[in-house]
């Protein structure tokens, strides 16, 4: 599913978010940028272990939740892994749903300045940090949405989405945002 939004396509599919051709992808990393499970697993594996060694070096502090910050992509095949860390739910009243939108403007931000010209996002925060996969999908998609609207790049914005659960609420909402999208 896709919608187009001026000159940039914002798109959904299910998949690995490791095998995608984009400039580059994002990473659902945690604050110490120390590597885990989930995204973060599966992108310093494929991705080998030159990109850790680059963060490590470049961001000893880590990276604190709703911020971003971009490295090389060693063995992956897009030029930038650009690491952001969602909220951790807890119950939707500390923050999260700002924290959240931050984490994906820093993360198209980045982007945006390093010129690439399409990028993948994965579903962060939903997995071991818990965000309601309801909420997140509307959340982010929209997030992703007004930058699109306000700075016309990147030309696409692709959401990989693991599993057919994950892709279906994230459907749902990107097709009521589709229907506000049409006046703008
Ligand atoms: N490609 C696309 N999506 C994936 C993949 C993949 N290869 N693998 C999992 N997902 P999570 P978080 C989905 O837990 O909730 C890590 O340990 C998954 O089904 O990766 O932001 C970090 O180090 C889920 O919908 O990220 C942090 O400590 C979504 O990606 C912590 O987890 C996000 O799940 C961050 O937790």
């Amino acid at each position: 599913m896709r919608i187009q939004i001026n000159d940039c396509s914002l798109q959904l599919t299910q998949g690995d978010i490791t095998q995608q051709n984009v400039d580059a992808i994002v990473n659902a990393a945690n604050s110490q940028l120390a590597g885990g499970g989930g995204v973060d697993g599966a992108i310093h594996s494929a991705g080998g272990a030159s990109i850790m060694e680059e963060t490590d070096r470049r961001y000893p502090d880590g990276c604190e939740t709703g911020q971003a910050v971009i490295s090389s992509a060693g063995n992956l095949s897009c030029k930038y892994v650009i690491h952001t860390v969602g909220p951790v739910w807890n119950g939707g009243l500390r923050g999260e749903s700002d924290l959240l939108r931050s984490a994906f403007q820093n993360s198209l931000t980045l982007a945006f300045e390093h010129h690439c010209d399409s990028l993948a996002f994965p579903a962060i925060s939903t997995g071991v940090y818990g965000y309601p996969m309801d909420l997140a999908a509307q959340n982010s998609l929209m997030t992703v949405a007004e930058f699109l609207r306000e700075h016309e790049a990147p030309s696409l914005v692709k959401f990989v989405l693991f599993d057919a659960g994950a892709y279906g609420a994230f459907s749902y909402a990107l097709e009521n945002i589709a229907a506000v999208a049409i006046n703008w």
